[in-house]
């Protein structure tokens, strides 16, 4: 007999047999402040399968979860594993239209949704054909059922038989360029990803305990703090609202996380909230990442000289689950995203597809195991984006002497000044060097004779004003160079981000 290969044996069951079962797998920071331990998450999820059997649910039927970061989102998704059926969690951050969207490109036939989220999902499920049930955790508006309800009386089941190349989970993404896509995952990859980068770079054990800010509706965040956790039995803190600096601060209190995991923009506020409260905050964290974007290395520098620890950046995406490229503990570049996590392997190359050399930027290619199956009815992206074993990621890189990544911007995002590309990175981390300087964000637009020149979008430090700035177009041009300076300079409150806080510079061309 061959073994189960379903995911849920390996991350959720296990435990049980390991003598795990009273252990706390996770822990709401906010909302009713619930702890879930491994015993009851393998047996709600049984039950949830079981309840997906009763209403008629059959393998490969989606479930949408619109679903904050609190204990049902890991019932319903590994529940939906063991059934046999596709979890896909979805950014709880879209408005009515998105949803619409997407509901209708998955096709689930389930949703599931935290109550208070109900009103902006309301709208986006009138006249959708596939759903037969909608799910709410919380108090059940008219035309849905409780998620309670749903589940009560419900035989156990065990987790249904799988290869490792059978689809276990959907995650859409929608990139820098906002186009929503369905992104296939196996079974198999998330225990590549735990291994690789979770053992493998960040060296997560039992003892750990998790604080993600990323949500686990997005690769980094499900890996961060669900599936890495799980691989091992450590616990994860969940958080179902708004990281601000402040709330943070209180889980640092609270729960004494001692893996935080991060993305650049909210590294940057924390850094400033802690200028502003004085004096250092070295709490019992042993490694905090980054990845969502570059991390800036004067964030790094700050950040390390304030908490006292490490953090180290990667780069990774939603079609390669996780993290590939990444700085190890103790072997920190600040300023580059380290080297490639050992189980994949990356090529750099031009546009004829030919290796670049050092110092020479290229498009990063990227091979392992936990690449995606595809993206669902998108043939076209699936063939540009999955070329046999390697992963084309968009990216624009540069390799130093020392075999270093250093992130030069996205494919698109690049553009030619006087003929010389430009990355808008390169510009960006130049302006936040600047002391009253939070973020920035810049994209060509055409002066008065249609030509491309560097404009910059500014999010001053809270305190400053245009007056403390002086001169930031002399300032950007004293570091990089002429040509690349921003020739117009707008201050503005906030940047457009993704989930994770890419900066959507699309959104900024379109407003061109
Ligand atoms: O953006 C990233 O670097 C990333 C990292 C891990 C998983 C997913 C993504 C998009």
């Amino acid at each position: 007999m061959t073994e189960n290969k379903n995911a849920a044996v390996w991350f959720i069951d296990r435990h049980i047999a390991e003598g795990r079962a009273d252990k706390v797998a996770f822990r709401e920071a906010d909302g009713d402040k619930r702890d879930l331990t491994y015993g009851r998450l393998a047996r709600e999820t049984s039950q949830f399968a079981g309840a997906l059997y009763r209403h008629g649910v059959r393998r490969e039927e989606r479930i949408a979860m619109i679903v904050r970061d609190q204990i049902e989102f890991p019932v319903v998704f590994w529940g939906a594993l063991k059934a046999g059926a596709i979890p896909v969690p979805i950014n709880t951050l879209l408005s009515s239209q998105v949803y619409e969207t997407i509901l209708t490109d998955s096709r689930a036939s389930i949703l599931v949704v935290s109550q208070d989220l109900w009103d902006v999902v309301e709208p986006a499920i009138q006249g959708n054909q596939y759903l037969r049930a909608v799910l709410v955790i919380g108090d059940a508006p008219s035309g849905t059922e409780s998620y309670t309800a749903f589940t009560a009386g419900a035989d156990p089941v065990d987790a249904v038989d799988v290869n490792e190349d059978e689809l276990a989970f959907w995650l859409y993404s929608s990139g820098s360029t906002g186009l929503p896509k369905g992104v296939r995952h196996v079974h198999s990859s998330m225990r590549a990803t735990a291994e690789l980068f979770g053992h493998g770079v960040v060296g997560i054990t039992e003892d750990d305990v998790v604080y993600s800010v990323a949500k686990i509706f997005f690769a980094y965040g499900l890996g961060n703090a669900m599936s890495f956790p799980l691989s091992v039995g450590a616990t994860t803190i969940l958080l179902g609202g708004r990281p601000t600096p402040d709330v943070v601060f209180d889980i640092f209190e609270a729960h004494k996380p001692t893996i935080f995991c991060g993305v650049p923009t909210l590294y940057a506020a924390l850094v400033a909230a802690q200028e502003q409260r004085g004096g250092a905050n070295k709490g019992p964290l042993r490694l905090c990442t980054s990845a969502g974007e570059a991390l800036p290395r004067d964030v790094g520098e700050r950040w390390k000289s304030l908490f006292g620890v490490d953090i180290i950046d990667g780069v990774g995406s939603t079609e390669m689950l996780h993290i590939f490229l990444s700085n190890r503990p103790g072997d920190i570049a600040y300023g580059t995203s380290g080297l490639p996590v050992p189980g994949y392997e990356v090529r750099l190359v031009d546009e004829h597809d030919e290796e670049v050399g050092t110092s020479e930027v290229g498009e990063l290619l990227v091979r392992g195991p936990s690449s995606a199956d595809g993206y669902w009815n998108r043939r076209n992206n699936s063939q540009s984006t999955f070329q046999g074993h390697w992963t084309r990621t968009g990216d624009k890189y540069e390799r130093t002497a020392e075999g270093r990544f250093v992130y030069c911007g996205r494919t698109d995002d690049m553009f030619k000044v006087s003929g010389i590309w430009v990355s808008p990175f390169e510009v960006e981390q130049a302006l936040i060097e600047h002391p009253a300087v939070l973020e920035a964000a810049v994209v060509p637009w055409a002066d008065e004779k249609g030509l491309e020149k560097p404009k910059a979008y500014v999010v001053l430090k809270d305190g400053q004003s245009e007056a403390e700035i002086g001169d930031l177009k002399e300032f950007v041009k004293d570091r990089i160079g002429m040509w690349k300076y921003p020739r117009w300079v707008e201050l503005v409150s906030d940047l457009p981000k993704t989930a994770t806080g890419k900066i959507q510079r699309f959104k900024l061309r379109e407003s061109a």
